[in-house]
């Protein structure tokens, strides 16, 4: 891709030029080959966290500025970094990666405003009425100073707690104003920067679950009260313990269906080689399956710097050398897919992913559709099952030839087989609940 192009795309999602001309320019020129040209092709950005102290490395900046559309400060603009003394700002850190992100045509996403931790001890020995102040100082600290040039403000971070129960998270703020603070945190920002997207950012948000649900009935209220709020980052954390849920796209929908922007913010997927690489398009592809998915952002230029090191989550690997993860990444996002660099790892590794969603729902029976992402490489063939609770029967299926032993059916291709890399298609099923509304099981799709 010529830098033109490039830069183009940049402006695009930084809002300069229009998404439709910069759609037009990427095709008509050549097949987007970074990441954040091919997200702006799909009218989305593609961000990654950056450290201030990273920046004057070569391969670090070379990559950065190649591949991305959007920064976010990893630790730079938390609350620790900038007001460690009451009304003290310090904004050198937070500020090197805003310039360099407004030299290189990238928008920013700031995290975050009022968050439990990275908390200096100050904020935590107020009294309720000096923290409410402190809270609102601190929020027009930061979006005053950056006014104009962020594009989303992680509000608020982390508010609710893991676990079943869906309660709010202790915390300075909690514990001494209640449920309100996140209210009055939002109305805030809104009146500090309005042109600033407003999100809430949490974890283990990323299926449906009592969290998430706890937040989005909180963001159903927000919206029927006229509370400020644009957007829910979902910070997109997977590993063995966490992985990516069957319900993810289903999740990010039902959040968009209430009226506001979903992000996924914080995104890193710990493993290596194909089974990384088909989590990664799973991802993507359920972003780019709902329309007010903005954007994404990766936790992270490379494994090295990851918080989760050791779990080498991230697109690129401690060399700077493009995984199997980062082929599937750009091919989801329809960029140059095919043969990567030579000696690019994981090359010709055949690999797809299997998403479930129940599209029609009545007393007795339900429809389900099963759809086939490949990754990185083209496909020729695929294999998934579906485990069907014991009651239920399949009474048709379509796009697809089933083969039935006991609770499980192993659905293969019909017509269907042959895949470009990142292309999908689905097959679809009818099933009698016979007394049980449980939804299926899809198991992990083969390729070949
Ligand atoms: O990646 C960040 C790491 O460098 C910090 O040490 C850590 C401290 O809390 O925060 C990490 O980023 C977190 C983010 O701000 C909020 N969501 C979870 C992220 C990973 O812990």
């Amino acid at each position: 891709m010529s830098m033109i192009v490039r830069r183009l795309a940049r402006a695009a999602t930084a809002g300069l030029v229009a998404a439709a001309a910069l759609t037009a320019a990427a095709h008509s020129a050549e097949a987007a080959d970074t990441l954040g040209s091919a997200a702006a092709g799909q009218g989305r950005y593609f961000g990654t966290a950056v450290a201030a102290s990273h920046l004057g490395e070569a391969d670090y900046t070379a990559t950065l500025d190649r591949e991305f559309s959007s920064v976010t400060p990893e630790n730079e603009m938390k609350w620790d970094a900038t007001e460690p003394g009451r009304g003290t700002f310090t904004f050198t850190s937070a500020d090197r990666i805003v310039d360099h992100a407004r030299s290189e045509g990238m928008d920013v996403r700031g995290h975050t405003l009022v968050w439990h931790s990275q908390l200096p001890s100050w904020v935590g020995s107020l009294g309720a009425s000096d923290l409410r102040t402190a809270m609102n100082n601190h929020i027009n600290g930061l979006m005053g100073h950056y006014k104009g040039e962020i594009h989303s403000w992680d509000v608020v971070n982390e508010a609710f707690q893991d676990g079943g129960s869906g309660a709010r998270r202790s915390s300075p703020f909690q514990d001494k104003l209640g449920d309100g603070f996140i209210e009055e945190a939002f109305r805030t920002a809104r009146a500090a920067d309005p042109a600033a997207k407003l999100c809430y950012n949490d974890y283990n948000t990323d299926g449906v679950n009592a969290k998430s649900n706890a937040v989005y009935n909180m963001v159903k209220d927000f919206k029927s009260r006229g509370v400020p709020i644009d957007c829910v980052g979902f910070q997109s954390h997977f590993n063995g313990n966490s992985p990516v849920p069957s319900d993810y796209r289903q999740n990010l929908q039902r959040f968009a269906d209430l009226g506001v922007d979903v992000q996924i913010t914080e995104l890193d997927i710990e493993g290596s080689g194909s089974a990384q690489a088909a989590d990664y398009t799973k991802v993507v592809g359920a972003c780019l399956a709902v329309s007010r998915c903005t954007g994404m952002t990766v936790w992270g230029v490379t494994d090295t710097y990851s918080w989760r090191s050791s779990g080498t989550p991230l697109l690129f690997d401690g060399n700077y050398n493009e995984k199997p993860a980062y082929d599937a990444v750009l091919a989801a996002l329809g960029g140059a897919g095919g043969p990567g660099e030579p000696g690019d790892p994981g090359d010709g590794a055949v690999s797809c992913t299997a998403t479930y969603t129940r599209t029609a729902d009545w007393s007795s029976g339900y429809n389900g559709q099963v759809t086939i992402t490949a990754g990185g490489e083209p496909i020729s063939s695929w294999t998934a099952t579906v485990t069907l609770p014991a009651q239920q029967t399949v009474s048709s299926l379509w796009n697809g030839t089933p083969t039935r032993s006991g609770d499980v059916m192993t659905v293969r291709p019909s017509w269907n087989g042959t895949l470009a890399a990142g292309a999908s298609t689905s097959f679809g099923f009818t099933v009698a609940k016979n007394g049980s509304d449980a939804a299926p099981t899809v198991g992990a799709c083969t390729a070949s």
